[in-house]
C-alpha cells in the first residue's frame, strides 16, 4: 500500500491532477516546463483512466521510468472488475457506468496491452511518501483517513481512493491540519481551482471536463 520516493535522485519533480485518459495535455504541460525524461520525475495522483480519449496510453505511462502513481478509484474499479471472469458482475457494470467501457472496445491487440498493463496496475502503491529537500510530502487519491501521518500505519483502502469526508469538512471550515508530514496531495474531486486548506492540496481540476490540466512543481 505504501512507496517511498526519494527525491534526491531527480532533478525536478512535478506532482499531476487526475488524467482520465487525457495523454495530449500532460504532454503538453510536459512541454512547457522542458520537461527531461531523463533528469525529471512526474508523480500522478491517480485516475490516469476511464471518460478521456486515451485511457490506454495513460495507463502506459505507468512502464515510463520518469513516471510514478498511487491507484485512484477508476483504478481500483477496473482492477475490481478484471478480476472477474463474466462481464455480468456488480463490479464490472461499475466501472462500465464510471467510464470503463474503452477497454471493452479495444482490439485484441489492444486488449491483451492493457491486460497486461493492469497486472502492472495492481503492484502500484495506495500512497506514496515522497521526500524532497527534507520534506515529507504524502500524495494519496482521495485522502489519507487519519489525523496523523505514520508510515505503514493500518488504513482503510476503501477510504484512500473514494473518500470526500475531509474536503467535506475543509470547505465548510471545519477542517484542520494532519499531524506527522509536511503536505499532503489529493486528486478525486474536480475543481475549478487547486484549493489548499491547512496542510492538504486538492489538485484535480477536471481536464476531462473541459478545464486545465494541473501540474505542481515540487522540486
Ligand atoms: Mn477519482
Amino acid at each position: 500500500m505504501y512507496q517511498r520516493i526519494d527525491g534526491h535522485n531527480w532533478r525536478h519533480i512535478y506532482l499531476v491532477g487526475d488524467l482520465h485518459g487525457c495523454l495530449a495535455q500532460l504532454a503538453e504541460q510536459l512541454r512547457l516546463v522542458r520537461f527531461d525524461p531523463w533528469q525529471d520525475l512526474v508523480i500522478s495522483v491517480g485516475d490516469l483512466i476511464d471518460r478521456g480519449p486515451d485511457s490506454l496510453g495513460c495507463l502506459a505511462l505507468i512502464d515510463k521510468p520518469w513516471f510514478r502513481a498511487v491507484q485512484g478509484n477508476h483504478e481500483v474499479m477496473a482492477l475490481n472488475s478484471l478480476r472477474n471472469t463474466s462481464h455480468n458482475t456488480e463490479d464490472g457494470f461499475l466501472w462500465e457506468m464510471n467510464g470503463g467501457r474503452w477497454f471493452s472496445e479495444l482490439n485484441e491487440e489492444a486488449k491483451k496491452q492493457a491486460e497486461s498493463l493492469f497486472r502492472r496496475c495492481k503492484t502500484l502503491p495506495l500512497i506514496i511518501e515522497l521526500i524532497v529537500q527534507d520534506k515529507r510530502i504524502i500524495i494519496a487519491h482521495a485522502d489519507y483517513p487519519l489525523a496523523q501521518w505514520k508510515w505503514q500505519a493500518d488504513v482503510d483502502p476503501g477510504q484512500v481512493v473514494w473518500s470526500r469526508a475531509r474536503l467535506q469538512r475543509n470547505i465548510k471550515g471545519k477542517g484542520e491540519l494532519i499531524r506527522g508530514a509536511d503536505a499532503f496531495y489529493f486528486g478525486h474531486t474536480p475543481l475549478k481551482k487547486p484549493k489548499h486548506f491547512f496542510n492538504q492540496h486538492y489538485i484535480d481540476t477536471g481536464v476531462v471536463f473541459g478545464n486545465t490540466l494541473t501540474l505542481v512543481a515540487l522540486q
